[in-house]
């Protein structure tokens, strides 16, 4: 194979309709249907040089090198392309994300759909978005929406995600109110498998979770902004009850997430529509028109609890900045 780069960049996403739980471990597929939207914010850049020189895959994230688990995710993912490829060279992977990982926010979403992108094409490999997703599906799960821009799903027992709607369907804005600064206690990987193995409550989200994500597909190809907030506020709240009843329990709300949440159904009794959303740790992002999306940041951000609020607008999906082949030919793309 000739060596070859490849650029690409891929935006975070947040999940409206949660996946939490696994179908099947081994292969990483969801245990229930997941709708996201994807963030105009928060990129990650990643560089993939395959060199038939090199003796081990070198990973750098955020200019430090990767060892542990961090690295082996990364050198999965590079093993499975180069077993589509079927070739051996080694990779150089450099990436860099223009959010503070630090701060607790989702990183591996937007980190392994680019990745796979990146990796995928420096490869020279030719495949569907689709394709890509499943790539970046078996490192993590939420990687597979990141593929798509605006509103993408990623069915159970799904090998990829699909785009439902792009990000010119509806204007609408995602307010992250970051609660606390600092790395989460635990992994989403292990809470779900914790969650899986000892939360009475576990059948009932598998179960009732299908529920939601249908009213919340229709509810965003209908754009009714009421039926999806209602559905996301369910969805996040059953994925958290069902962490509760673990033991230990897995609590990832703080007295800062509970006091945005309460601020949140305040502003909406005051007539200022907004819901929440709460992933694996303390922030709180807020749902919100665009047309009101400034009057609730500002009410956000005079809260005590909130550090700082980044507003987000639907975003693109991943794209390859370039693919340039040693020999110097930059291909179209
Ligand atoms: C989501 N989360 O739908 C849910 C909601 C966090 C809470 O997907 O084990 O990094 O790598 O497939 O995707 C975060 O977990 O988990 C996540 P793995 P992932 O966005």
């Amino acid at each position: 194979m000739t060596p070859a780069i490849a650029v690409a960049s891929a935006h975070s996403n947040i999940a409206l309709i949660k996946y939490w739980g696994k179908s099947d471990s081994a292969r990483n597929l969801p245990a229930v249907p997941s709708l996201s939207l994807t963030l105009d914010g928060m990129t990650t850049t990643t560089r993939v040089e395959f060199d038939a020189e090199l003796a081990a895959d070198h990973v750098e994230l955020d200019g430090a090198v990767t060892a542990g688990r961090e690295q082996a995710r990364v050198v999965a993912l590079l093993d499975r392309v180069r077993a589509i490829r079927a070739f051996d060279s080694r990779a150089r992977v450099t990436s860099q994300n223009d959010f503070p990982t630090a701060a607790g926010l989702a990183s591996s979403a937007s980190g392994f759909a680019a990745l796979a992108l990146a990796a995928a094409s420096a490869a020279g490999l030719s495949l569907s978005l689709e394709a890509v997703s499943g790539l970046a599906r078996q490192s993590s799960a939420s990687a597979a929406r990141s593929l798509f821009g605006g509103f993408a799903s990623l069915p159970a027992d799904s090998e990829c995600a699909h785009q439902v709607a792009p990000e010119g369907h509806w204007d609408l804005r995602l307010l992250v109110a970051v609660t606390e600064e600092g790395r989460k206690p635990l992994g989403s990987t292990e809470a779900m498998e914790v969650t899986k193995q000892s939360s009475p409550y576990y059948a009932a989200w598998v179960t009732h979770a299908p529920l939601l994500f249908q009213e919340a597909e229709r509810a965003v190809r209908e754009r009714q902004f009421d039926t999806l907030g209602a559905s996301m506020e369910q969805s996040t709240l059953m994925m958290h009850a069902s962490m509760w009843a673990t033991r230990p329990a897995i609590l990832f709300l703080t007295e800062g997430t509970l006091a945005v949440m309460h601020r949140v159904r305040t502003l909406r009794s005051q007539g200022l529509p907004c819901y929440f959303t709460i992933d694996a740790g303390p922030h709180v992002k807020v749902l919100a028109e665009a047309k009101h999306a400034e009057a609730i940041q500002r009410e956000l951000a005079l809260m005590s609890q909130v550090k700082r609020v980044i507003p987000c607008a639907p975003g693109p999906g991943a794209r390859l900045l370039s693919n340039t082949l040693l020999t110097g030919k930059a291909l179209p793309c």
